[in-house]
């Protein structure tokens, strides 16, 4: 849900920031006209447009002759092309940038390395061969559950080299929800650490994963890496050090050349059900664009030191710390830790050192250090830097002037960039050298996107007013399918307005066309921007012994965006206590994962439901932020329900 102060001041929100004008002159894409041409071009002749993209960003080891077959809502893109994404990230830069800084790591302890294509290359062709020797072939899923280190990034390459299917499970996420996603993938192999570095703490990753084996039956071998040093290798035969399994192997591994439709990868995503989806990416489309929109969206040119700071645990890892920049063969800054470890300037202090030019990171993370104060940042000189990107939730206007003027020093253009993890790469966002920026706005979809905001019928609103997002038509890098429940890819998708792909996303545009994201429309919540869904969260709830029912929501929070709101009712013989509190949300922590603990708890004695039962959760959402709310209430169960929930507002 948005933060309704937030839209409040969007809707006031009239500033514009033209492209600085020495930044449009060396553009890839220099005004909007240019904009305008491609977007006509594109809408004119999708095959035509896509194709040229296609042949443009990838080294095809077989052409397609097929752009697009669309049989709604299934699309095949690049229909008889081979080509293989580890050698489009490594194999083809190496005669012009072998001793190139590929990735640039900064441990949380502080310790560094760089290593460079070549480096990268050896590094990827060798656990390519490991992983072979260990059985992976072509089509089986590999789970990958890593910290922020430069093995998270060589392990999906070495995937992508054979034809395995990563599937990576954020370090953060518990050992009930790492065996999850790894008995759904049904993940032969497990790529791991000891541990990694957060806080100035080790997170105990090899635990949870000894935690997760028994219920994650199809796992064979769990590959080791040693990161932090605590503890040994586990006993057993499932288990090998990552040090032993590369050692002696070749630096050449053949890749194997798949379909362009061969899948990539499989994300777990939150969904408005308890269950996570796996969301599906093939290959050759999903790098087109991965490719295509990091080298338009940044504009980036050959001596970037580019750095996105998200983890390779979520969408965002994948296409734009990863695959994008390696595929565009720029050098790429990777950091373990905790973004104020172990001061409230270490991000800072790496744009410094590094002369980082490109920063890329989430409105969560502005509006912390907006609230340490602009002392820490003021430490550092920042000037290398030359643009902002922002992803994950909706920026308000005040983080967004914040961003520009303190850290991009008034001189860099911000690009606020919308997707999801099932668009596979950023679908609407200004273009840096050609778009006026409006504080709060993604501005407009990119050539050959799409994306629609209409009501349930299907009609476009007028300008102004609220709407659902739609993307309209098909693209590229969109995913093909959930894992294992292609019912619940129509369902999900494609059944609000049968053949069009529904975001989940509540829009506007203004006056001048900017598109507006107003945040979920479902029960899906961005903490602090982390996609969780309150169903998730409630059934983790409802395992607790002591727990009858719950019903969770968010709260509007200047901080993470939203805060989750968790209403529980607890079964005969449990007092409600602070204690009990505590112990419900350490029980979220261990079901889920730390992001996942409500902010609040509330005691009820029941909970608001309609006539057929289902609990009424716009009600809930308006006690949670301490509103009157303007809801019907004719359909409740019973009004002293929620005068109790109301009274027990602090
Ligand atoms: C890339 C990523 C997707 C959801 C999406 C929307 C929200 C992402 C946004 C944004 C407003 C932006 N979202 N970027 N909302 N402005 N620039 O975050 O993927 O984790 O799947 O989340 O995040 O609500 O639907 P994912």
């Amino acid at each position: 849900m948005a933060d309704p102060h937030a839209i409040v001041s969007v809707l006031t929100e009239s500033r514009v920031f033209p492209p600085p004008e020495d930044f449009s002159r060396r553009a890839r894409i220099r005004g909007m006209q240019d904009y305008q041409r491609l977007w006509d071009e594109a809408a004119k002749d999708p095959d035509t447009y896509w194709g040229d993209r296609a042949r443009e960003e990838l080294y095809w080891k077989e052409p397609f002759q097929t752009v697009l077959d669309w049989k709604p809502p299934h699309a095949r893109w690049f229909v008889e092309g081979k080509t293989n994404l580890a050698y489009n990230c490594l194999d083809r830069h190496l005669p012009k940038l072998k001793d190139k800084p590929a990735i640039l790591f900064e441990g949380e302890p502080g310790d560094r390395r760089g290593i460079t294509y070549g480096e990268l290359s050896q590094q990827v062709n060798r656990l390519a061969n490991g992983l072979k020797s260990l059985g992976v072939k072509k089509g089986d899923r590999v789970g990958i559950y890593l910290p922020m280190v430069p093995e998270a990034a060589v392990a999906m390459l070495a995937c992508a080299r054979l034809g395995a299917v990563h599937s990576v499970v954020f370090g953060g996420f518990s050992a009930e929800a790492l065996q999850d996603r790894m008995k759904d993938a049904g993940a032969k192999v497990l790529l791991t650490a000891d541990g990694g570095w957060r806080k100035g703490a080790v997170v105990p990753l090899m635990k949870n994963v000894e935690a997760a084996l028994p219920n994650a039956p199809s796992i064979e071998k769990v590959v080791v890496l040693t990161r932090t040093g605590d503890g040994k290798l586990p006993e057993g035969p499932k288990f090998l050090a990552w040090d032993a399994l590369v050692k002696g192997q070749s630096d050449v591994c053949e890749p194997e050349w798949v379909e362009s439709e061969h899948p990539l990868f499989i994300l777990y995503t939150s969904g408005s059900t308890g269950k996570p989806k796996g969301v599906l990416h093939t290959t050759a489309g999903y790098a087109v664009m991965a490719s295509l929109t990091t080298r338009w969206v940044f504009d980036l040119r050959d001596d970037d030191v580019y750095w996105c700071t998200a983890d390779v645990g979520w969408v965002t890892g994948h296409s734009y710390v990863v695959y994008g920049p390696l595929m565009n063969g720029v050098t790429t800054i990777i950091y373990e830790g905790a973004p104020t470890q172990p001061g409230p300037d270490r991000f800072w202090d790496i744009i410094e050192r590094y002369k980082a030019t490109i920063l890329y990171t989430a409105p969560t993370a502005i509006r912390a250090f907006m609230r340490l104060g602009d002392e820490p940042v003021k430490k550092h000189d920042l000037t290398s830097l030359r643009l902002l990107g922002s992803v994950g939730e909706p920026i308000n206007p005040e983080a967004w002037m914040w961003y520009r003027e303190v850290i991009g020093g008034g001189r860099c253009p911000v690009v606020d960039t919308w997707w999801q993890t099932e668009t596979g790469s950023i679908m609407i966002s200004p273009l840096p050298g050609a778009t006026p920026t409006k504080p709060g706005s993604a501005t407009f979809p990119l050539p050959g996107i799409h994306a629609e905001i209409l009501d349930r019928d299907g009609k476009r609103v007028p300008k102004g007013q609220g709407g659902l997002l739609f993307v309209t038509k098909p693209w590229p890098s969109m995913l093909r399918t959930v894992y294992g429940d292609p019912e619940r890819y129509v369902n999900t998708y494609f059944s609000e307005l049968p053949g069009m792909y529904f975001t989940g996303d509540g829009a506007r545009t203004d006056a001048d066309g900017y598109v507006w994201l107003m945040g979920r429309v479902d029960d899906v919540v961005n903490v602090a921007g982390h996609r969780l869904g309150t169903a998730e969260v409630e059934s983790a709830l409802v395992a607790h012994p002591k727990v009858s029912e719950a019903a969770v929501v968010g709260r509007p929070d200047d901080l993470k965006g939203t805060a989750l709101v968790a209403f529980v009712t607890l079964k005969q013989g449990n007092p409600p206590s602070d204690a009990l509190k505590k112990e419900l949300a350490v029980h979220v922590g261990k079901e889920i994962g730390a992001i996942a603990r409500p902010d609040e708890i509330r005691f009820a004695e029941g909970l608001p439901k309609t006539r057929s039962g289902k609990i009424m959760r716009r009600l809930l959402r308006d006690v949670a932020a301490g509103k009157q709310s303007s809801q019907d209430t004719t359909t409740l169960e019973d009004l002293n329900v929620l005068a109790a929930l109301r009274q027990n507002d602090e």
